[in-house]
């Protein structure tokens, strides 16, 4: 049966002889970035060669910088003149906006799942809740069955659809209960229609909008207690309704950043801040500036000698088994969509 993990996992080709010469940067970059200062030798792995690549020549082209300056526009800057009008005739008179999405998965018990799509601009991540490796085979199906009905949902639409969060989760959700797949997961959803951003999430898989480099925005995680989050499950979790759902205005620009817990755990909005600031100035395309956040919380998550947001938060939790140091080992899914 189709129960294929969804979304382009495209970790790519890490590794290789070209990596090596480009680590030194990318150590950098990511130590800038994060301020960490525990970054094993392995974490290249966890990074494609283009995109190290990509970053090697960003940061050549800053160097010079006064010779080219605005040659760095990307793909929707059009060809040479700056009028408005003429282009290619995509939307009428305003271009309408969309999300230009890429996505970085790191896994560790495989258990995440996340789907997007272009056409209106739908991204979404969900996360298989871990304590049920215990009941059943595949911890992870309930979250791959969600995110599988979710995108064969967008696809099926007539193009130009205005896309529900809410009622794309609840339809996934009940189709997912259907196909009885065991488990259990948080998820979250986010569409774009016309200049409004609509999300609907459960549990801790979460979202951030930055905008000129700031949090403007962000879901609020839902759990019972510290590290138990609310999820959706066949005969139990929680019900449908828990959904959060809402929406806000976005603008050109914005950039928004969707996740599991792997991500939100082992990363603070100020860091997450400062590494959109600094990918926004080196011109990343979303596939990078994922992989940079993946490459980032991935190091937080086997850090022991700084503490990630998860081990501060259990120790102002008042009902915790243990307070927890340093990073948090989970999946790691990122999904950058930026608004342009
Ligand atoms: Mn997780």
């Amino acid at each position: 049966m189709a129960m294929e993990k969804t979304g382009s996992i495209e970790l790519g080709d890490a590794g290789g002889a070209s990596v090596r010469s480009t680590i030194t940067t990318v150590k950098l970059l990511v130590a800038l970035c994060s301020d960490s200062d525990c970054i094993p030798d392995t974490w290249y792995m966890h990074v494609p060669a283009r995109t190290l690549a990509k970053m090697e020549a960003r940061m050549e082209k800053l160097k010079p910088k006064q010779e080219q300056d605005g040659d760095d526009e990307g793909r929707d800057g059009g060809g040479g003149g700056d009028g408005d009008g003429e282009g290619e005739g995509e939307g009428e008179g305003e271009k309408a906006l969309r999300m230009d999405w890429a996505s970085c998965y790191v896994p560790y018990h495989d258990e995440d799942a996340h789907f997007g799509h272009d056409g209106p601009g739908v991204v979404g991540v969900a996360d298989g809740v871990g304590g049920f490796r215990r009941y059943c085979k595949d911890a992870g199906a309930f979250a791959r069955g969600l995110m599988t009905s979710a995108l064969a949902q967008v696809v099926a639409m007539e193009p130009g659809t205005p896309v529900c969060p809410y009622a794309l989760l609840e339809r996934a959700y009940d189709e997912t209960v259907e196909s009885g797949a065991p488990g259990a997961s948080t998820a979250v959803i986010l569409s774009l229609a016309g200049d409004v951003l609509k999300w609907a999430y459960i549990g801790d898989s979460g979202f951030a909008v930055l905008r000129g480099g700031k949090v403007v925005e962000c879901s609020v995680p839902q759990q019972e207690h510290f590290n138990a989050p609310y999820y959706l499950r066949r005969g139990g979790g929680k019900s449908i309704t828990e959904v959060k759902a809402s929406e806000m205005r976005v603008r050109n620009g914005d950039v928004v950043v969707a996740g599991t817990d792997g991500l939100f755990d082992n990363m603070s909005d100020a860091d997450l801040e400062k590494i959109v600031q600094i990918g926004t100035a080196l011109g990343f395309s979303s596939r990078t500036m994922a992989d940079v956040i993946g490459g980032a919380a991935f190091e937080m998550s086997r850090c022991t000698g700084k503490d990630s947001p998860f081990a501060v938060e259990s120790w102002k939790q008042e009902r915790v088994e243990r307070h927890r140091y340093g990073g948090k080992a989970d999946d790691i899914t990122v999904v950058v969509a930026r608004i342009l």
